[in-house]
């Protein structure tokens, strides 16, 4: 049965991110995410949109500009190459990479907003109240901690008292509707932990949302006003800007219904809460999931400009390579959960999963069979896929992955990987094809078959998370560019007797701790 058509579109977005700083490492840990997911769903066949950007108005970023004495324009423009250069050098697919000061997202901003206006859903009034320029976020005083004279975030941000003139969106008429989509859709918000976080912020009740600011200039013009929108509004409509708002097709819709939003624990608020709220208010279909995401710290601290201890992506890559920063980061938590960097952890995940584990069985396998087999494979594997041990693991880890990477256990799928790469192992440690070739070279010949077949499988899989390795892995085996999607994981694909393999590449050299 062929599948709807609905289904092969995915959209993939992560947050836009400020340009007040460097990249680092919470950023390509998210980047690194929704590339991992693109390039799944394109093995498994289907046609991705992946949007990343720069985030360059708000209060934060003109006193940035002002700090380096530079104009918000200028300072904005250099500071986005930053974020651009990361997508190159964490190569990842994305087809888009917006920044909120382009035309066409002014365009669509604006749009938007009229459209809130059209439904009656934005009224003039007063702010009084508290704001953090940190998060770019109003507080109410229940929700701020007393220090001395000071309010602070629960996360620590110092909170500031503003009284402006501004627009407020109706937040408010829209507490139950949100906690009836919740309910039907359950899925909408993950982990779950997050859904139930976000039900009973809900719960709580919802005030009017402030949604413009006067006090500043930085920032899109509200329609036919003096203010500015609120740098949230103008964030959030990004995702929409980038599909070609508000000139959207059918076939562009099909991408925002299928829209998975990966963002960080830190801003789940404005994503499941007032997104989901204002779309509902425009009456504008709603993307499929949000999924949030846990903090790294650095051994043991948490992240911060101020206390200098942020972790440079571009070193570490430099340091350590590319695939063994993204396996590291993949593999150290599950989706969801906190982690904590520091390069003796990175040292050994690189050192026992990736050298030890994969590159030497690799290694020696492809290395004996250049030797010993002028690289062709000795025996064909057809008929092996129902009865031998090695295959049938790999068939049933194929699927494991495919269900396990839907509901976004990219570290439990990286595990199922490597503890099947053990049970290779342990079967090349069994059956000393070096040691049998010498008295039943049909018997090695076969078990090195099967091996090779098995590699066919791991390189095929491994692609989205550690795709050089995979395409060196791949690239041994000679297996052509339109033979790695999925669909060519099947007994019809195995390799045939006398199939030839090139000669080998080294794949993860160790690390000294
Ligand atoms: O919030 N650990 O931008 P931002 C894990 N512009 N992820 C981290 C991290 C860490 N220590 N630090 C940052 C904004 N991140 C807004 C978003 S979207 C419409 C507007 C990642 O530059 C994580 O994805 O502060 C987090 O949500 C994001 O960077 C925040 O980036």
């Amino acid at each position: 049965m062929s599948k709807p058509a609905l289904m092969n579109s995915t959209y993939i977005t992560t947050p836009i991110f400020y340009v007040n700083d460097l990249p680092h490492i919470g950023h390509a840990y998210t980047s690194i995410i929704c590339d991992t997911i693109t390039r799944f769903k394109k093995l498994e066949g289907h046609d991705v949109l992946f949007t990343t950007g720069t985030d360059e108005h708000g209060l934060k970023v003109e006193k940035a500009a002002k700090e380096k004495g530079k104009t918000p324009n200028d300072f904005v423009d250099e500071v986005s190459k930053n974020f651009r250069k990361l997508t190159s050098t964490l190569e990842i697919q994305n087809t888009d990479f917006i920044r909120t000061t382009e035309e066409r997202h002014k365009i669509s901003a604006s749009f938007f907003w009229n459209k809130l206006v059209e439904k009656n859903q934005i009224y003039k009034g007063n702010y009084k109240g508290w704001y953090s320029v940190k998060d770019e976020s109003f507080y109410q005083e229940k929700e701020l901690i007393k220090e001395g004279e000071i309010f602070k975030t629960q996360d620590g941000s110092v909170v500031d008292w503003i009284e402006e003139d501004s627009f407020f969106f109706k937040l408010s008429l829209w507490e139950k509707e949100l906690l009836k989509f919740y309910e039907l859709n359950p899925d909408f918000i993950k982990p779950l932990s997050r859904m139930n976080e976000v039900k009973s912020f809900v719960k709580s009740g919802l005030k009017d949302l402030s949604v413009s600011r006067t006090s500043f200039n930085w920032g899109i013009k509200v329609p036919n006003s003096d203010h500015i929108m609120y740098v949230w509004i103008d964030a959030l409509t990004n995702y929409l800007t980038s599909i070609g708002y508000p000139k959207i097709n059918s076939k562009k819709i099909k991408f925002w219904e299928n829209c998975i939003h990966i963002i960080g624990k830190d801003i789940l608020k404005f994503h499941a809460v007032y997104w989901p709220a204002m779309l509902m208010a425009i009456n504008h279909p709603l993307p499929k999931s949000i999924f949030a995401h846990g903090w790294w710290t650095n051994e043991g601290k948490k992240i911060s400009k101020s206390l200098g201890n942020t972790v440079d992506p571009n070193e570490m890559i430099n340091k350590f390579g590319l695939d063994q920063f993204r396996y590291f980061l993949l593999r150290e938590v599950p989706l969801g959960n906190d982690g904590d960097f520091s390069e003796k952890s990175l040292i050994i995940r690189i050192n026992s999963d990736l050298s030890n584990n994969l590159g030497n069985l690799i290694q020696r396998v492809t290395k004996f069979l250049k030797k010993n087999f002028n690289n062709k494979i000795p025996y064909s594997l057809i008929d092996e896929y129902e009865t031998n041990k090695q295959l049938k693991q790999g068939y049933f880890l194929i699927n494991n992955i495919k269900i396990k990477m839907n509901n976004f256990e990219i570290s439990k799928c990286l595990e199922d990987v490597f503890l099947y790469i053990d049970e290779l192992n342990k079967f090349v440690d069994e059956c000393e094809p070096w040691k049998s070739f010498k008295l039943d070279p049909e018997k090695a010949g076969k078990d090195l078959s099967i091996l090779i077949e098995c590699f066919r499988i791991i390189g095929i899989i491994l692609q989205p998370f550690i795709p050089n390795a995979s395409r060196k892995i791949l690239d041994t085996l000679n297996i052509k560019e339109s033979s790695r999607r999925f669909d060519n994981l099947t007994r019809e694909h195995a390799l045939k007797k006398s199939y030839e393999l090139n000669n080998p590449q080294p794949l993860f050299p160790r690390y000294e701790k």
